[in-house]
């Protein structure tokens, strides 16, 4: 005698096809109590309909429970438990989305953000045609100013962008900011966890050995801008042509630098080389008795422009386009003056404590820094810097 199996094919042969029928639907209706707890003893595939209904309703309810419920929530919670607790949860709730939304890691928080999106109505002064004389001037009174014909006579100008530069100096060391890890440029695209460029940002120190010997030739791609008496980066004795003081910064879409402070004296020349990058910058001043940041000017930087900015200014960027590729020259000549006086007097007419407050709001580490600066004179010119030893 054969055995009988239920559901196999070749024993329901001989069966009437009513009856094949049923048993398929006991077995069915046996599997529906096995999953189903919802409706047991009855088991119902759901509907297509419901299906679609419950994928587009879930969205929807998130959605009005993220911008409707939980901020009608936040301004009820802000009368009972105070204003500033209410906004870190708020801010709180833009860094969750944004690390949920962006595939990079989150670079800026949203407290940063609100901070830069209460931005000063002063736009940047522009300026082309410089002389050496309207550039003291600016430069006396610590003015950030954009320079947009700056680089028209560079040779890297045109022909150096992130491809070139990578391709031009495979080994040069460059340090991601994501992954906080030295890699050689021909191994970029290889990062750990990111495909191509994407979240690529970092910087490259022109003083480390491998880097060393690519000086000479980076110094080439660039000029002393048109409108200063001599090249004032690899000036001696504060730098020389084997050790100017640039360091190089790349930078794809979406990337960026959160705000924060160089502690160093010298003031900052921006050579933007390709893409496009906004930039913030804010300065201490005093208001009522208190210190505090001003509302940061907020600007776009295109290629063949140079940025000037100086000593204890804040500063963020970030990348529009593409990859970013530009250059940074600390120099010391001529002297912010007249803002390095009113800098220094007004960090100094407040209490330790709260100016250490104040620095502590951008993560400064040394909060005497600006003591170490002092402006001289030399050759008929007037210097900031930290120091009068020759770099070596
Ligand atoms: O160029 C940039 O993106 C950042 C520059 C910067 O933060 C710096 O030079 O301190």
């Amino acid at each position: 005698m054969s055995k009988r199996v239920p559901g196999n094919k070749s024993n329901n042969m001989d069966m009437p096809r009513s009856k094949t029928a049923e048993s398929i639907h006991e077995v069915r209706e046996m599997e529906g109590k096995k999953c189903s707890s919802l409706h047991p003893g009855k088991f119902k595939p759901v509907d297509q309909k419901v299906a679609v209904l419950l994928g587009i309703s879930f969205p929807i309810a998130f959605l009005v429970f993220w911008k409707v419920t939980l901020p009608f929530f936040a301004s009820i919670c802000s009368l009972i438990i105070g204003v500033d607790v209410v906004q870190t949860l708020a801010f709180l709730q833009e860094d969750i989305m944004n690390a949920m939304t962006s595939p990079c890691p989150n670079w800026i928080s949203a407290e940063e953000r609100a901070f830069i999106r209460n931005s000063s109505p002063k736009q940047i002064r522009r300026v082309s045609n410089l002389t050496f004389a309207e550039f003291e001037q600016i430069v006396n009174a610590g003015e950030p100013i954009v320079v947009s014909d700056g680089m028209k006579d560079w040779p890297g100008l045109g022909s150096l962008n992130c491809q070139s530069f990578f391709s031009k100096y495979p080994d040069a060391e460059y340090f991601d900011w994501q992954g906080q890890v030295i890699t050689p440029l021909k191994d970029i695209n290889k990062r750990k966890s990111y495909k191509g460029l994407e979240c690529a940002a970092g910087y490259i120190d022109v003083r480390t050995p491998t880097n060393a010997k690519y000086i000479q030739d980076w110094v080439n791609q660039v000029r002393a801008p048109y409108f200063l008496s001599e090249d004032v980066y690899t000036r001696e004795p504060f730098a020389n042509a084997s050790h100017p003081n640039m360091n190089f910064f790349i930078g794809t879409k979406n990337t960026g630098v959160s705000p924060h402070l160089d502690e160093t004296c010298d003031t900052f020349m921006t050579a933007q080389f390709s893409s496009v990058k906004n930039w913030s910058l804010s300065w201490p001043i005093k208001e009522e008795g208190e210190l505090r940041w001003s509302n940061p000017i907020v600007f776009t930087l295109y290629p063949g422009e140079l940025l000037f900015w100086f000593v204890g200014m804040r500063h963020h960027t970030e990348v529009l386009e593409d990859c970013s590729l530009s250059f940074s020259f600390q120099i010391t000549m001529p002297a912010p003056r007249d803002y390095f006086h009113k800098l220094t007097q007004n960090i100094h007419s407040v209490s330790e404590t709260d100016r250490e407050k104040f620095f502590k709001q951008t993560y400064v580490s040394n909060l005497d820094f600006l003591d170490s600066c002092n402006i001289i004179e030399k050759d008929g010119q007037s210097f900031i810097t930290a120091s009068l030893e020759p770099v070596t």
